[in-house]
């Protein structure tokens, strides 16, 4: 499928100032701006350091100024190194709207900064609070290009379908936030592994797809792919056409996390755990040691 829209790097020029905030009681409050929080979040990631929320003193912090931090993140991100590799979806689940109280999906950056080679431990010494979730993962063939992307065209684009996971860090405290403060966050991004069965997704019913979440040996929580808003291909639509709203688009190649299947499980130092597929294997992880 041809590529309309190009990805790029955003553009600082982009980023709107903010006014300054007043609290309700008419004290002025901290003056964040899209530079600042971003240099802030960036920090915080750098330090294993968590905050509160920016929207308790920047109520107006939307998805789309989040998206602007997260766009200005990224340009930072391509700066240092790191290789734009494709993109994750947040929130795709209806147990992951449930549990973070943040009721759409969103769209984030992935770089190979965030790729874990399956058997590492839980990079602990990175991350502040890490929690794993499992994820249906796309490998693309063909770019796609919204808007009006349909999930049997998201899917006709896509080349293997694995399950994998991934490990959630939010820079906030208690993963509190709203749309606006996780959009600016890169969707709470740590790290992602792919697992070991790449199939084509024309041999998989991905709606069906189950997935078991075990934790130290115990079954804690499982899913089927439709959990992911109905099938995951229908994430991979939504990203198509939620990223060409910000002028980009998904290019061949890249690798699309469709989304948390289930609630993400806290991986702390000295557990284990596990995520199986019904078809897609299984991948294990230990939680690693103490920093
Ligand atoms: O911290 C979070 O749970 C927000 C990111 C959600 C990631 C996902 O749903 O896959
Ligand atoms: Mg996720």
């Amino acid at each position: 499928m041809a590529t309309k829209a190009t990805t790029k790097a955003p553009s600082k020029a982009t980023a709107k100032k903010a006014a300054p905030r007043k609290a309700a009681s008419g004290k002025a409050k901290a003056n964040w701006t899209i530079e600042s929080v971003a240099a802030e979040l960036l920090a915080c990631e750098d330090e294993r350091r968590e905050r509160e929320p920016f929207t308790d003193e920047w109520p107006e912090l939307d998805l789309d100024t989040g998206y602007q931090i997260q766009d200005l993140n990224l340009t930072k991100r391509l700066e240092r190194g790191e290789q734009l590799i494709g993109v994750k979806l947040g929130l795709t689940s209806r147990a992951k709207q449930q549990r973070m109280g943040v009721h759409f999906p969103f769209v984030a950056w992935l770089t190979d900064a965030m790729i874990l080679p399956a058997g590492d431990p839980v990079p602990q010494h990175k991350l502040i609070h890490p929690r794993i979730e499992p994820e249906i993962v796309f490998v693309m063939g063909d770019g796609l290009a919204g808007p009006g992307v349909s999930c049997a065209q998201a899917m006709s684009a896509v080349e293997s379908v694995y399950g994998g996971f991934e490990i959630i860090d939010s820079r906030y405290h208690n993963f509190r936030f709203k749309a606006g403060d996780v959009s600016a966050d890169n969707a709470s991004s740590g790290f992602y592994v792919t697992g070991p069965i790449g199939v084509h997704p024309s041999s998989i019913d991905l709606a069906l797809e189950g997935v078991l979440v075990e934790v130290d040996g115990q079954i804690v929580d499982s899913a089927t792919g439709a959990a992911v808003q109905g099938h995951p291909g229908e994430a991979l639509a939504l990203a198509a056409n939620d990223l060409a709203r910000r002028g980009h688009s998904i290019e061949p190649g890249w690798v699309v996390l469709t989304g948390g299947m289930t609630d993400a499980v806290f991986a702390p130092p000295g557990s284990s755990v596990a995520v199986h597929f019904t078809n897609l294997g299984s991948c294990f992880i230990n939680g690693g040691e103490q920093p």
